[in-house]
């Protein structure tokens, strides 16, 4: 499959409108607002108003840095393209249907698992999948701003948005026929006593921690038993649509499986309220790889290495069970309160892959998409090696291996366009600081072709374990965390958030009220099951 280029560039214009200075950081940074998961349904073309705090500056013209601007390293969210048909001025999507719909074309009911049928985003016709090039009657709402959209040749594109297509902000009324169910507030299939059940109440809101398109992240207090938790919460009007609803999920499948590593984020529980969902986690108390890079600006190799092993480590245990996670970045490096590592954030993983699978999907964080992804190719768990080899070199080098020098005076060369054509055709230099095992281990991660890359070889995961980079590090030892962390985060008690951003710590705590005509417009069905208990830490916590 073909990706286009003038999609990922319009996509930068716009996103290149919102970005500031943060004065907080020692280290120079800008961020830009790419927190968009998914750029098609997701530009908008006035700041959202949590962003006029974060993102105070603007830039003179689209593409254009802010005034003293450094794009080496900022937090940018990881998105998802959507994969889009064009047929007859329709533009159809790929749609679970858990309703009764009948195809526009042939009458028929769609139903079956997966996504059985296509929805045009405009004009809302729906169809099946195998029906919809073969619909004749044109879209009803092509007045509406075009989204930019490249056909291939087999009419099928990728990418592309207009203003006034439905957004997460925006949502999706029900079909007519079927009134929205109540959310569960309590699960009725439960053995009474079997599992406890939470709902906010439980819970002291404390501060907030972190922040994304979707969610935002707190620390919170079980009252109970005076535990401190993060809690990811999730407005259900932004989860709008099937990829959406996936993507929920398989944070949750993810989440129950990463429950089991020492360097993965677990769950202790979910659950809802009619507008919002809830993902009670542990807490990770030493902040984020960026928050750490922004003040060290490079590390020492040996710090550098400690961090890339453990990580190796979390993402082979993710790929054994099947899942690529792809969306490994700093800022999703977590440090505990010794200095090990945890993985956060599961909402970008693929999960069913075996050995040898292939998917497709365009989604990432830009500054880490692998080259195979930008050129469309089919890809498997070599997209997270070669993350690493982007997050290692930021490590080492303090920088991105996609910095150009002076790229930010030059509008041209300020595009995601323009980065991801440095992905996938600059050579990659290596800093001449760094040793000639750290040169060889950069270049092993970031080599183009992922059948050539470092821990995708026959021996996969053993060419990481046994690379000269890596050759003091006791792997065993490691997984069991008995190997002491080059740098232990500063902390004053189980509560400093020192690590945290003031950018977020000085936002208040407090969730909007529930506002009824979002509510009634949510399909209350999706989210049917959602509440769980994670038995593992339900039985610690019994101990307390
Ligand atoms: C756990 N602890 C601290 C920060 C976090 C951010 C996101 C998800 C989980 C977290």
């Amino acid at each position: 499959m073909h990706v286009s280029w003038t999609e990922v560039v319009k996509e930068c214009a716009l996103q290149s409108w919102y970005c500031g200075l943060d004065l907080c950081n020692t280290f120079a940074t800008a961020r830009h607002l790419l927190a968009q998961p998914y750029p098609i349904l997701e530009v908008v073309y006035s700041a959202p108003a949590h962003t006029s705090q974060l993102f105070p500056n603007v830039p003179p013209a689209p593409g254009m840095s802010c005034a003293g601007e450094d794009r080496s390293i900022y937090r940018r969210g990881a998105r998802r393209w959507r994969k889009l048909y064009r047929v007859n001025g329709h533009i159809f999507q790929a749609k679970r249907f858990n309703r009764r719909a009948f195809c526009a074309f042939c009458q028929d009911r769609i139903w079956g698992l997966g996504r059985q049928g296509f929805k045009c985003i405009q004009c809302k016709l729906l169809v099946h999948k195998k029906c919809h090039k073969l619909v004749q009657k044109p879209c009803s709402s092509e007045h509406v701003d075009p989204v930019e959209i490249k056909d291939d040749a087999n009419g099928e594109s990728t990418l592309g948005r207009a203003s006034s297509v439905r957004s997460r902000a925006d949502p999706e009324p029900p079909l007519p026929d079927t009134p929205p169910a109540p959310a569960p507030a309590v699960r009725e299939d439960l053995e009474p006593g079997s599992q406890r059940q939470y709902s906010l109440d439980d819970f002291e809101l404390i501060r907030v921690i972190g922040r994304g398109s979707y969610a935002k992240v707190l620390m919170v207090e079980l009252k109970r038993t005076k535990r401190v938790y993060a809690m990811k919460v999730i407005k259900k009007a932004l989860v709008t649509d099937d990829e959406d609803i996936d993507w929920v999920q398989t944070e949750k499948h993810v989440f129950e499986t990463a429950s089991n590593h020492p360097f993965l984020v677990g769950l202790h529980s979910c659950f809802q309220t009619p507008s919002r969902l809830f993902f009670v986690i542990e807490f990770v108390r030493g902040g984020d790889l960026m928050f750490h890079m922004q003040r060290q600006r490079r590390l020492p190799e040996e710090h550098a290495r400690f961090y890339a092993a453990e990580i190796s480590l979390a993402l082979h245990f993710l790929h054994e069970r099947g899942v690529i996670y792809r969306d490994l970045k700093l800022d999703n490096v977590l440090l505990d309160h010794e200095g090990h590592i945890k993985l956060t954030d599961y909402g970008m993983c693929k999960e069913g892959v075996r050995p040898g699978d292939t998917t497709s999907t365009f989604c990432g964080t830009p500054n880490y998409i692998a080259p195979e992804i930008l050129r469309g190719e089919e890809y498997g768990f070599s997209v997270d090696w070669w993350a690493l080899g982007v997050l290692t070199y930021e490590m080492l080098a303090g920088r991105s291996p996609f910095d150009i020098a002076q790229a930010a005076d030059n509008p041209d060369q300020n595009t995601e366009d323009y980065l991801f054509q440095v992905i996938l055709e600059k050579t990659i230099r290596i800093p001449r600081s760094l040793s000639v095992k750290a040169a060889s281990v950069l270049k092993g991660f970031l080599n183009k072709s992922p059948s050539e890359r470092l821990g995708c070889g026959e021996s996969g995961f053993m060419d990481i374990v046994q690379h000269p980079f890596f050759k003091s590090i006791e792997w065993e030892m490691l997984e069991q965390k008995q190997v002491v962390p080059p740098f232990k985060p500063r902390l004053e008690g189980e509560r400093d958030l020192a690590n945290f951003p003031p950018e977020f710590t000085d936002e208040p705590v407090h969730l909007t009220p529930d506002n009824d005509n979002v509510i009634a417009d949510i399909d209350q069905s999706e989210f049917e099951g959602f509440e769980y208990v994670n038995p593992l830490l339900m039985s610690l916590e019994d101990c307390v």
